[in-house]
């Protein structure tokens, strides 16, 4: 607690600090609540072994802010008017928080979903040149790098987890053909767009009174993509009702009306910047990015949890066996 209070006196806040609090259930920063006599903000500590290049961070969050988006919360500069601050307790960033705001954890209404998709729709339609960003972490979202950290994975099996995931391993192996189909789809002629990069249904902020979209957050991974990437990303963790650690595999479902909602809420506010091979692409994006997750999730699995925070041992496992249900699931969008 002492650090944040020190950490924030760098920052242009507003108001004496009456409270701060860690907040939110992010898996790789840290975040706090900070409460003065006159706002609401969130402070949050960037996980620099994995966000390294803290240069490229910033001039990303800037190339973002300079337009001061409506769809993006608004930041707070640090009195040397930089977007970050560095010392020896980590480096920091801070933003507004609107009390009015609310993240949904799941998704539980079509309306619901049609407002996180309208969002990240209004994100993409912002059409920033992708030019001016930089991919902060590299390969982020490559398919074929996260197959071949997998299978460093298996190959090295430092935790010894090996046999336990076998099963596992051999469901990811049957959707293999996802990274060809990716190639096939880029030799098309997919164009890199600037995405968000983590369209998890809890990177948007609904307004607690109408229910309606008002916030795109999380803007760490802001960076070049596909439309794909953002769609699927949505459709990974909206059409299911249950969390991404849900210990109950029955469970996992996928709301094919969630589905049309999420497409008619995504495309009414994009569609118009979008090529053809894009908007036919969406789908599968929802496959891609299922399949991702579930290699990270089980490549974190057999390295001992590196990555991923985990509460249990089995964590990894359960996060990994859940994608491969859900992409086994999204096989009726298989044409
Ligand atoms: C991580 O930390 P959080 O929850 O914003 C991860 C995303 C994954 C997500 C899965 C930098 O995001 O790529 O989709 O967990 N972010 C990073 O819940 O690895
Ligand atoms: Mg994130």
């Amino acid at each position: 607690m002492d650090r944040p209070l020190a950490v924030l006196e760098q920052f242009q806040i507003k108001g004496a600090i009456e409270s701060v609090a860690l907040f939110g259930s992010g898996h790789i920063n840290d975040t706090y609540k900070v409460e003065t006599t006159s706002a609401r903000y969130l402070l949050q500590r960037i996980n620099t072994s994995i966000f390294r290049d803290t240069g490229l961070f910033e001039s990303n969050l800037g190339a973002l802010m300079a337009g001061k988006p409506e769809v993006l919360v608004a930041h707070i500069p640090t009195l040397e008017e930089q977007w970050l601050f560095t010392d020896d307790s980590g480096t920091w960033k801070m933003q507004v928080f609107d009390e009015d705001t609310y993240a949904p954890q799941l998704a539980d209404h079509p309306d619901q979903v049609r407002e996180v998709g309208k969002g990240f729709g209004k994100f993409m339609a912002l059409n920033l040149p992708v030019d001016a960003f930089g991919e902060i972490i590299p390969d982020f979202h490559s398919i074929d790098w996260r197959l071949k950290q997998l299978d460093e994975a298996i190959a090295n099996n430092v935790a010894g987890r090996k046999a336990e995931a076998q099963p596992l391993i051999d469901q990811a192996d049957d959707y293999r053909w996802i990274a060809e189909r990716m190639e096939y789809l880029k030799g098309q002629g997919l164009p890199l767009r600037l995405c968000h990069n983590d369209t998890k249904i809890d990177n948007i902020l609904l307004s607690r009174s109408s229910g309606h979209f008002k916030y795109v957050i999380d803007l760490d991974t802001v960076g070049p993509g596909y439309a794909l990437y953002d769609f699927g990303d949505m459709m990974r963790t909206l059409l299911s009702p249950t969390k991404e650690a849900e210990p109950d595999v029955s469970k996992i479902e996928l709301r094919q009306h969630y589905y049309q909602s999420l497409r008619e809420g995504f495309l009414g506010e994009c569609e118009g910047m979008l090529h053809k091979v894009e908007i036919e692409s969406l789908s599968f994006g929802g496959q891609y990015m299922t399949y991702l997750m579930a290699i990270r999730f089980l490549a974190d699995f057999l390295n001992g949890d590196m990555y991923y925070k985990v509460s249990h041992k089995q964590e990894n496992f359960i996060r990994a066996r859940n994608q491969l249900r859900l992409l086994k699931l999204m096989d009726i969008f298989n044409s």
